[in-house]
């Protein structure tokens, strides 16, 4: 019987075509009952295709007894319960690589953006209010201290970036990294108070779950910057919401959230915060190469049994 692939959530146009025509995959998200679907027809499928953004749980996994491999177009996998799909024998592959530049490039476009005020003083220019008198004063980037938590492969594009603004870079991480010679904090506080601009690139999920306390803001400072391009939840988001409310931080410039797409409505009236709709991979070209490369990890384990880009 021929391998049935199915499709959990909507995806780039391109890739739901070649889904379709390649693979003849199944479109979950077009049932109107998908857990009564699973119910009926979850056991028909080998292969699941998914994203960060619509995991897979472990009940889904159940509901589906010859699953063998789930292909997420993302690199985080948060959102997809990998013991349970270890305990089942699934494999699980994700996106690496393919989108650090795009992630990079957003999390110095947010740094920058908080640092200079370019949104808000662009909402200054639209409100007409340049006509009154001149923009404040705003903070200095280049030369500036960068600390780094998670100096994983995205985190390596954002030190690499950071070269160009001559920058001190300073890191921390679940291990010390070998082939690097920035310094290496012991803490994430203290990578926090060492540095102007602290970014968090580290993976989402239970290890990293609110590292960035209302601890580390405080140790950050009313002069520091918090960049988030990572998960929400690796933030006290209530905490960043009291900081920022209060000024205990300079500013932050965020991409994720907790609750996403919902944002904490008391950031909205602020200026010493930018919001951004999760969107740092968000380019043509990005998505792209994620999509030909989840395709790609699809193809490969439906002819050889194997992952290109395996989950370890
Ligand atoms: C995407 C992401 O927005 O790769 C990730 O982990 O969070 C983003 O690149 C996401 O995969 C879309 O679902």
């Amino acid at each position: 019987m021929k391998p049935r692939v199915l499709q959990k959530g909507r995806l780039l146009p391109a890739m739901e075509k070649v889904l379709k025509e390649e693979f003849d995959a199944h479109m979950l998200a077009n049932e109107p009952d998908a857990d009564a679907f699973l119910r009926q027809c979850g056991g028909e499928f080998t292969a699941l295709v998914t994203s960060a953004r619509f995991g897979a749980d472990d009940a889904m996994m159940a509901a589906m007894p010859a699953l063998k491999a789930i292909c997420s177009f993302g690199v985080g996998y948060d959102t997809i319960d990998i013991d349970a799909a270890k305990r089942r024998g699934i494999a699980v592959s994700n996106t690496p690589d393919v989108l650090n530049d795009c992630v990079a490039d957003i999390a110095f476009g947010l740094l920058i953006d908080v640092a200079r005020g370019m949104s808000a003083s662009d909402r200054f220019v639209r409100r007409g209010d340049w006509l009154k008198g001149a923009y404040p004063l705003q903070t200095r980037v280049s030369g500036k201290k960068l600390g780094i938590l998670g100096l994983g492969r995205i985190g390596r594009v954002i030190a690499k970036r950071a070269s160009g603004f001559d920058m001190e870079v300073r890191y921390h991480n679940r291990h010390r990294v070998s082939d690097v010679t920035f310094p290496y904090a012991n803490s994430t506080q203290e990578l926090a108070s060492w540095a102007d601009f602290l970014v968090v690139a580290s993976a989402g999920g239970a290890d990293t779950h609110k590292l960035v306390s209302a601890k580390v803001l405080q140790a950050l400072g009313p002069q520091g910057f918090l960049i988030n391009i990572s998960r929400g939840t690796v933030i006290d988001e209530a905490a960043l919401v009291d900081a920022l409310v209060n000024k205990r931080i300079a500013g932050a410039g965020l991409d994720v959230f907790e609750h996403e797409p919902k944002v904490p409505e008391a950031l909205f009236g602020l200026d010493n915060v930018v919001l951004l709709p999760h969107v740092a991979s968000g380019t043509h070209e990005t998505r792209q190469a994620m999509a030909d490369l989840t395709l790609a990890n699809l193809r490969e384990f439906l002819s050889t049994g194997k992952l290109l880009t395996p989950v370890s």
